[in-house]
C-alpha cells in the first residue's frame, strides 16, 4: 500500500502517501491499519477512515476532554465510550478526577494502539483511576449503576459499530447514568460533509436534554472544515462559563495545553448560522 484513500466520503476524499505500513488486521470488528505519513507521522484508520495521527490528535483529544471538565468544575468520575487509542483517555487523566471509566467494544485497538501509537495513551492505560471494561457502550449504558459527571463519547463515524453511538436509544442510555448537573459530549462529524449528522443529532438529543448545541475545532485529518462536537446537558448555565472562571480551574488543573485555551473554549461555541440551520 503506497497511499491509502479515506472512503467516508462518496464524492470527496483525502489521500496520504504511506511511508510504511506498521500494522493491518481485520478485528472481530473492524478493519484496521496503522500507517506512517511524513507530514500525519502515524496514523490509524478503522474501515477506511482516518481515527487519528500523531500530528494533531490533540487537537481533537483536548477539546473532547477539557471542555466538558472545565466548564463543569467539580467533576469526580468520567466515562469515555470508545477511544481506544487512549489519546482522549490521556487528556482526561491530567485532571484531579476520582474514576475514570473507558468502555471500548474493541479490545484489539486498544492493544495495537499501545504498541503502535504509544504517543497517544502516553501511559494513561497504567492509571489506577482507570476502569477498562470490554464491552458494547450502548449495553453499558443502560445497565450500569454507576452515575458520570461527564460523559466523553470519542467514537467513529456513524457507519458499522459507530452507528449506534448516533442514536436517541444510545443518548437515552447516556442520560440515565449522567449525575445530576453532568454533561454529555460527542464526536459530531464534519458538518461541511456530514451535515445529516448535525441534523439528525441535535433532534435526538434536544429530545431528551434542556440544553443541546455544539463545539468547533478544525482537526486537520478529519478533513473537510471544521468538526463538531455534541453538548447536552440539563444545566443551561455550563455553557456559559466565562473565561475568567476557566483560567482559575485550568490553572488549579496545572497543566498546558497544545490547543486548548480558556479563550478557544469559550470561542469554540461560537457557531455560524449555516451550522445553526441545522440545529431545528
Ligand atoms: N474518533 C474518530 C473520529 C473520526 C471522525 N472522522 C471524520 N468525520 N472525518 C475516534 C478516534 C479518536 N480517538
Amino acid at each position: 500500500m503506497m497511499q491509502f484513500i479515506e472512503t467516508l466520503h462518496p464524492d470527496f476524499c483525502q489521500l496520504f502517501t504511506v511511508d510504511k505500513v506498521l500494522y493491518r488486521e481485520t478485528t472481530e470488528h473492524q478493519d484496521l491499519v496503522i500507517f506512517e505519513n511524513a507530514i500525519f507521522g502515524r496514523v490509524l484508520a478503522l474501515d477506511g477512515v482516518i481515527q487519528t495521527t500523531e500530528r494533531d490528535d490533540h487537537v481533537y483529544h483536548e477539546m473532547l476532554a477539557h471542555v466538558p471538565i472545565l466548564a463543569h468544575g467539580g467533576v469526580r468520575d468520567v466515562l469515555i465510550v470508545g477511544g481506544g487509542d487512549g489519546g482522549c483517555l490521556r487528556e482526561v487523566a491530567r485532571h484531579a478526577v476520582a474514576s475514570i471509566t473507558m468502555v471500548e467494544i474493541d479490545r484489539t485497538v486498544i492493544e495495537l494502539s499501545k504498541t503502535y501509537l504509544p504517543m497517544l495513551s502516553a501511559g494513561a492505560f497504567a492509571d489506577p483511576r482507570l476502569d477498562l471494561v470490554i464491552a458494547d457502550g450502548n449495553a453499558f449504558v443502560h445497565e450500569t449503576e454507576r452515575r458520570f459527571d461527564v460523559i466523553i463519547v470519542d467514537s467513529t463515524d456513524p457507519i458499522g459499530p459507530g452507528e449506534i453511538l448516533f442514536s436517541e436509544e444510545f443518548y437515552a442510555g447516556c442520560k440515565r447514568c449522567l449525575a445530576t448537573g453532568g454533561v454529555l459530549v460527542t464526536q459530531n462529524g464534519v458538518p461541511m460533509v456530514q451535515a445529516d449528522e448535525v441534523r439528525d443529532s441535535y433532534q435526538r438529543l434536544s429530545r431528551l436534554f434542556a440544553d443541546t448545541s455544539f463545539y468547533l475545532a478544525a482537526v486537520p485529518s478529519y478533513s473537510g472544515g471544521a468538526m463538531t462536537f455534541g453538548w447536552a446537558t440539563d444545566d443551561a448555565s455550563l455553557r456559559d462559563i466565562d473565561v475568567a472562571t476557566l483560567r482559575t480551574r485550568f490553572d488549579a488543573a496545572g497543566f498546558s495545553g497544545r490547543y486548548y485555551t480558556p479563550e478557544i473554549h469559550v470561542a469554540a461555541f461560537a457557531l455560524p448560522p449555516d451550522i445553526m440551520a441545522l440545529m431545528t
